[in-house]
């Protein structure tokens, strides 16, 4: 299955450009940016933008993966639906068609007749993308599409893909917000027991190329399974000294911030946007942890990087059951609805959650939550 990390890799290259194009083409960036001006005549069509943007990137990867791998039609889910509601209250299904020129006419049906943002869409959809720079031809990994699904979210931190704040990262220091928090996700599992095995992240804001023309992307990519652990990135260094570093979402409860204070000092603890953002951050040991107490993260949020995370070591509790029964069985899984849900908090990760690089370091935090959220 090296070819289905390849053309994971390949797609979320194709989805990074797709978010790039909606932000340098001005036509697009228009649509994207008026929900700011709070524009009321088009508020609910900009919303729509911004949806549609995620919608046709999902779309695309379902059409990509389902075209090279049959087997896993039916099983390529994420957070959007692709029926389509226009600015008008009709309905489209938003599909990537045979044609550049056919997509481009669907689009105009939902980006109300405009035509000209509608073919710059489409053109980035059907563009290729330039060659992945990733060495995965020589791996063999024991899995087969038909066991196989896949959780695809989009454009992660959505708020900071609009807001579109750019800073300049520096090697080794987390930094909390902007465009660079946005990420395309897409995450593998084992229908039969839900385990996370094969995740690729594109990071498609990582910095401005020096030439000037425009944004450059990084990928990651891991697969975990059978024994097999690789991933792109080495095994982060735990931080120094005995205080952990934590990473968490800027609405944590102060509950939880009370309790982690007794194994992390205040410098420690790190707040970041974006789910996705904050499990890389853990993956490039940025952080030693993320943790979160609500259940405001789902399936598509944390699969991808779960992956990772497993491959150097690590991997994702669910907080509640940890704290419950301990951390060993308590690992996210991604097969099974919470049945007693509706909509989209059937996938919810419900219980919160722990990202960890380490087994030690995970015991510690749970140890220091039981009890106190
Ligand atoms: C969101 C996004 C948010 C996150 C939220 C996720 O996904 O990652 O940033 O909240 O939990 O569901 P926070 O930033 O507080 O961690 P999306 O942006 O795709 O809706
Ligand atoms: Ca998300």
């Amino acid at each position: 299955m090296a070819d289905l990390l390849k053309l994971l890799l390949r797609v979320a290259e194709k989805a990074a450009n797709v978010a790039r194009v909606c932000r340098q083409e001005a036509p697009l960036f228009q649509l994207l940016v008026q929900e700011k001006t709070g524009v009321d005549k088009n508020k609910k069509f900009v919303q729509d933008f911004k949806t549609l943007a995620d919608v046709i990137i999902q779309e695309m990867i379902r059409h990509n993966v389902g075209a090279q791998f049959p087997e896993m039609i039916g099983f390529i889910n994420g957070e959007e639906s692709n029926k389509f509601e226009n600015g008008h209250g009709e309905s489209v299904v938003v599909t990537v068609c045979a044609s550049e020129a056919e997509t481009a006419e669907l689009l105009a049906k939902v980006l109300d007749g405009d035509a000209m943002a509608a073919s710059l869409l489409a053109r980035a959809i059907h563009q290729d993308p330039t060659s992945i720079d990733a060495d995965t031809d020589r791996l063999s990994i024991p899995l087969q599409p038909s066991q196989l699904g896949i959780w695809i979210d989009p454009i992660d931190a959505t708020s900071q893909y609009i807001e579109g704040k750019e800073e300049e990262l520096q090697q080794g220091v987390l930094c909390p917000s902007g465009l660079h928090c946005a990420l395309v996700l897409i995450g593998v599992y084992l229908r039969s027991s839900g385990e996370p095995v094969m995740g690729v992240i594109n990071q498609p804001f990582n910095h401005r190329a020096p030439d000037g023309s425009g944004w450059r992307g990084q990928h990651f990519w891991g697969v975990s399974c059978d024994g097999l652990n690789l991933c792109s990135l080495s095994r982060p260094k735990p931080s120094p000294g005995p205080d952990l570093s934590a990473v968490l979402s800027s609405s944590e409860k102060p509950s939880v911030k009370d309790a982690l204070s007794s194994v992390c000092s205040p410098d420690k603890l790190m707040y970041a946007s974006g789910a996705g953002f904050k499990f890389l951050c853990v993956v490039q040991g940025l952080a030693d942890v993320y943790v979160l107490s609500e259940g405001s993260t789902f399936k598509w949020d944390s699969c991808a990087p779960h992956v990772l995370l497993k491959a150097v070591g690590g991997g994702v509790v669910d907080l509640s059951r940890a704290l419950e029964s301990g951390p060993t069985r308590a690992e996210l899984t991604y097969h099974r609805p919470d049945g007693g849900a509706a909509g989209a908090d059937r996938w919810a990760n419900a219980g919160g959650l722990v990202g960890y690089s380490d087994r030690a370091q995970l015991r510690r935090v749970i140890e220091a939550l039981r009890g106190k959220i």
